[in-house]
């Protein structure tokens, strides 16, 4: 974009004084960002328009990518570097004596999304629009995002997220692209216009407004401006009247009011499942208008049309779809079967099953009548088909309902053509064990696509440095083409380089160092090894492990005040869902020792723990490239993938590692010997679940240094955890230790004291790094992107 800095800088103060009547100078940090966003956005308004043109001008295939989720982070930074206008901007602001990061940490960190589910799909937006695909996102505009977490006396306490209170620059409300959803109603059927067909009569409905909200999600310096549309709850209009009393119009507002704050366990909540229809009813409501235009046969809607389903929680966009197909556009159940799983595909993230959404038949039956009828007879059609195949067992298994229960799951894998895992593992996993029966029957529809980050924000946005040094190293093709940056192993061996990335991570943990001390008065050295662990609180995840480990450090410590140990700071970053007791106990636990060893003389700064309050994107982006170990500790073949270990290995951090989710693909990548892999396999626990006898307290007894370590939790070492030190010590010892922490304790020491060994030679620790950064490439968003997008999508990059 060709802009240079005193047109900036002119256009900047213009605008501030247009929006607020006064100079810059007097501005707040807000108004200030206010007015650059605002410039910003006037800047791709016309790339915008002209993308979205090209695309119905030619009429190209285009995908929607419908999530429950997004996690975009700050996007002022983010646009800007996409634009190619960071740098001119920065020394703008510079000239103008204000600065760009001050400015742009004014912007609200909208956090419409829990983990790593969310930010995936916001990584994926910018990649689908920095590969020049055609993609949109389609979610919900939720008024308060996830909770802001604090700590009162270590406990976390929930407080609304009201990101909206300032203005959103970004969005464009587009009322006149509204949708009406309809909840509730009678459904029955008529003979109409004698042509013998039976029409569907939906009467006495609740109809609810749906308004979409705009924003633009900018590709890397190609010009595409695509668009992530989220909706928002209102009543329609001129229909105030039957929204008369206060409590029937919260009862709208509440649709879109907030997002639900567990990513791990399902609950069959009527507002959740309202939730997930209303978005996913709006979408394919503006996808099929949009088809419309284009005044083409129905049959070409797979042509032109792709729906990727994240999760099964927009899965009702299949039924919806059929609706509309049947209902409204009067096709025969057959032609619209087919073009919907032609059209419809779908990612699953997780294994857990207290994560897998089931729905009470009867709460579909009320809510939804018609989609309900269509569940039904989707479900009658594919028992009657497979069961002269397969038989009556296996069948049944794949039923979408059973036990007065609608399965998501399975409804999204027969009502679409591609099923997909988001790492090798993972998906091995699926096909072998937890959707094995549907594999058996759809063997065809079933890949991998293992996630991937987006290395503009997560290394170019995050981590400056880094990407100032790796341009004067190796140039900058690794910028746009991220595989490139394996050139820098060219230089494991150059003393130079490898100072230079020692000097860069220690810029970084500086960085990191000062906002322990500003925000949380903790003071750390930034020369001490930075472990981290960053991820929502989770059992499986097993932030308790890294807890184990750090206490061991503590009694070495009490016996031995001068133990050789390797200095280490210990960061944490977790979010408990609000209702998971044993995750808010751990969050408690580790809150506690972090207050008896930061404040234990004797420890003498060997050991600081900084829990950080309310991680999200934002925190990630700073504590990220000051790591040095990325802890990936969760039980083989319970973390799906992970992600914060693509984010943590591009910044160069070294991975701590059981072999789970992608962590093998990264091992893969970066060779045994650059990254610290411990404890049981996939096949090793799933062995011990189907037959091994596992006691932990077996355990306990026979590991006097464990059973030490375990006991500090229930005598009084650890002040304020009466209830919370027994209840982990009996889920660990008592009650048979579930994610098998206990077994995989003792190689984890043992790796963790190799880590401790390789840190303290300094060249042998930055070539670890350096091999983990130039091994990074591969999992660039971009190229997974453009895997769905060759494998699953059918779309190509625009030219
Ligand atoms: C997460 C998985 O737990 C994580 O392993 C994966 O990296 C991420 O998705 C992106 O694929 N899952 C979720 O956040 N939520 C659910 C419902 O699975």
């Amino acid at each position: 974009m060709a802009f240079d800095v005193q047109e900036f800088k002119k256009e900047y103060q213009k605008k501030f004084e247009e929006l607020f009547a006064y100079g810059y100078e007097a501005g707040s940090k807000t108004e200030q960002y206010i007015a650059l966003g605002d410039l910003v956005r006037g800047l791709y308004s016309e790339d915008w328009i002209q993308t979205i043109m090209e695309y119905n001008k030619k009429k190209e295939k285009q995908v929607y990518y419908f999530s429950m989720e997004f996690l975009p982070g700050r996007m002022l930074k983010s646009n800007l570097l996409n634009m190619g206008i960071l740098d001119c901007v920065k020394q703008g602001m510079e000239e103008l004596d204000l600065d760009l990061d001050e400015v742009a940490r004014a912007e609200v960190d909208p956090a419409l999304g829990n983990g790593g589910l969310g930010r995936l799909a916001s990584c994926f937006m910018d990649s689908i629009a920095s590969t020049g695909l055609a993609g949109n996102g389609n979610g919900i505009r939720y008024r308060y995002g996830l909770f802001k977490q604090k700590f009162i006396n270590g406990y976390q306490i929930e407080l609304p997220e009201n990101w909206l209170r300032n203005k959103n620059v970004w969005e464009v409300r587009k009322e006149n692209k509204a949708v009406i959803v309809r909840f509730g109603g009678d459904v029955s059927f008529t003979q109409e216009d004698g042509d013998g067909r039976l029409r569907v009569r939906h009467e006495n409905t609740r109809d609810i407004l749906a308004v979409p909200y705009d924003t633009a999600q900018v590709g890397y310096n190609n010009g595409v401006v695509n668009n992530l549309r989220l909706w928002s709850a209102e009543i329609p209009y001129g229909d105030e009247a039957r929204f008369s009393t206060e409590e029937q119009r919260e009862e709208v507002k509440r649709i879109t009011e907030v997002l639900y704050p567990d990513d791990s366990n399902y609950e069959g909540r009527l507002l959740r499942v309202q939730q997930e229809y209303f978005f996913s009813s709006a979408g394919v409501q503006s996808i099929i208008r949009y088809f419309k235009q284009l005044k083409l046969d129905w049959s070409l809607f797979p042509d032109k049309i792709a729906i990727h389903i994240n999760d099964t929680h927009p899965t009702l966009a299949i039924p919806e779809l059929m609706r509309i197909l049947l209902d409204e556009e009067g096709l025969t159940w057959d032609q619209a079967w087919e073009i919907t799983k032609k059209t419809v595909s779908y990612t699953n993230h997780t294994i857990l099953q207290e994560a897998m959404e089931r729905w009470p038949e009867t709460m579909i039956a009320d809510l939804l009548p018609r989609i309900y009828q269509i569940i039904q007879e989707i479900n009658l059609r594919h028992i009657d088909k497979k069961t002269p195949l397969y038989g009556e067992e296996l069948s049944q298994r794949t039923a979408i309902i059973a036990n007065g229960q609608i399965k998501m799951a399975n409804l999204a894998i027969i009502g679409s053509h591609s099923v997909n895992g988001v790492a090798r593992l993972h998906t091995d996993i699926l096909m072998a064990d937890t959707l094995n029966d549907f594999y058996v029957m759809y063997p065809q529809k079933f890949n991998n696509k293992t996630n991937g980050i987006t290395q503009r924000r997560w290394v170019q946005i995050a981590n400056e440095n880094l990407t100032a040094m790796l341009d004067e190293t190796i140039g900058t093709e690794w910028k746009s083409n991220p595989e490139e940056i394996k050139i820098l192993k060219a230089h494991r061996d150059n003393k130079n380089v490898l100072d230079k990335l020692e000097q860069v991570k220690l810029s970084n943990k500086k960085r990191f160092a000062a906002y322990a001390l500003q925000e949380m008065g903790i003071e750390i050295d930034p020369t001490a090894l930075f472990d981290v662990q960053i991820k929502r609180l989770h059992a499986y995840k097993r932030q308790l492990l890294n807890v184990l480990h750090i206490l061991d450090r503590y009694l070495q410590l009490k016996d031995n005040p001068n133990a050789d140990l390797q200095k280490r700071v210990f960061i944490f970053g977790a979010k408990a869902a609000p209702s998971y007791y044993y995750a808010k106990q751990i969050i408690k636990l580790i809150n506690s020792i972090a207050y008896l060893i930061n404040n234990d003389p004797s420890i003498n700064d060997k050991i600081k723990i900084v829990f950080v309050e309310n991680y999200g994107v934002s925190l990630a982006e700073l504590i990220i490239p000051a790591a040095d170990i990325s802890e990936q500790i969760s039980l083989a073949g319970k973390e799906a993938s992970g992600t914060s270990n693509m984010k943590l290995m591009s910044n160069g951090a070294i991975t701590m590692a059981t072999l789970d989710g992608a962590n093998v693909e990264i091992r893969d990548n970066v060779g045994e010997d650059n990254i610290f892999i411990f404890g049981l396999k996939s096949d090793e626990v799933q062995e011990y679940y189907r037959n091994g006898v596992y006691n932990s307290r077996d355990i306990y007894d026979k590991n006097p240094r464990l059973k030490r370590i375990l006991n500090l939790l229930i005598d009084g070492t650890i002040p304020g955890v009466e209830t919370e030190g027994r209840d982990i010590f009996d889920s660990l010892v008592m009650y048979n230790d579930e994610y098998f922490l206990l077994k995989d304790f003792d190689g984890y020491l043992q790796a963790q004291y190799e880590a401790d060994v390789a840190f303290s030679d300094r060249d042998r620790w930055n070539r670890m790094a350096l091999m983990n950064i130039a091994s990074s490439g591969p999992f660039s968003s971009d190229y997974t992107i453009l895997r769905y997008a060759d494998e699953i999508w059918k779309i190509k990059p625009q030219s």
